[in-house]
């Protein structure tokens, strides 16, 4: 089967992709999509992804959209245990961390990079970037007592929790802002920073999307 992804590689919905991708050392062509790139409401892609939003992702004859899906599926069918537990009682904690990112985490910690980097600094709102600060924080905090338990978020090993939740790690830990002690996400970070899938496709530099 061939893959291919399409999104650009400043975007972090896009980066979970290629961190899975990277991971699983599975061999894709990536097209950049997205954001300066352009190109999301031709009626080709459209056909493909109806959100006009990048990732999106083809495996043969399988079309998928929505990154969480992507990275789930990707452990699934390329993983054999590796990002995607077998078993369903080990699977059950990795889902409720990735759910909680798409629900939780993930919307505190964008609305954040919004305020502060994506908003041009003469529109920027102090009030909405303290509210954001403070929920991303309260976030990270939670993360901060399931870390101080566990190497993973998923308990002892590496998974798809760790790519969705991971992902915010480089924009959090470069932005101008306060940031809380939390001793056991740095160790974390610090352990994902070791792979060079993470290298690759998280840490990159996001001065392009700044005030745009
Ligand atoms: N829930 C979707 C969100 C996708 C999304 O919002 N993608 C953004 C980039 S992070 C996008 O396509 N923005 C328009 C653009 O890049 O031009 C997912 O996780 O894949």
């Amino acid at each position: 089967m061939s893959i291919t992804l399409w999104g650009r590689l400043n975007s972090a919905n896009v980066q979970k992709a290629v961190w899975a991708l990277e991971e699983l050392e599975l061999p894709y062509e990536h097209v950049p999509l997205g954001g300066a790139w352009g190109g999301l409401d031709t009626p080709e892609y459209r056909a493909m992804n109806p959100n006009g939003l990048v990732p999106t992702l083809r495996d043969g004859d399988l079309t998928l959209w929505e990154s969480h899906a992507i990275v789930r599926y990707l452990g699934a069918e390329y993983g054999s245990g590796l990002l995607f537990p077998m078993e369903a009682r080990d699977r059950a904690a990795v889902d409720q961390w990735t759910d909680w990112t798409a629900t939780t985490f993930q919307p505190a910690w964008i609305a954040l990079f919004w305020n502060l980097v994506r908003t041009p600094p003469v529109k920027q709102d102090p009030a909405a970037i303290g509210r954001a600060l403070a929920a991303t924080s309260r976030c990270f905090e939670i993360l901060e007592s399931r870390l101080s338990a566990v190497s993973y978020l998923g308990g002892a090993s590496f998974s798809y929790a760790d790519i969705v939740a991971g992902a915010a790690l480089y924009r959090w830990s470069t932005m101008d802002i306060e940031r809380p002690v939390l001793p056991a996400v740095a160790a974390w970070h610090e352990r994902l920073d070791g792979r060079r899938a993470f290298r690759k496709a998280i840490n990159v530099p996001y001065d392009e999307l700044r005030g745009r």
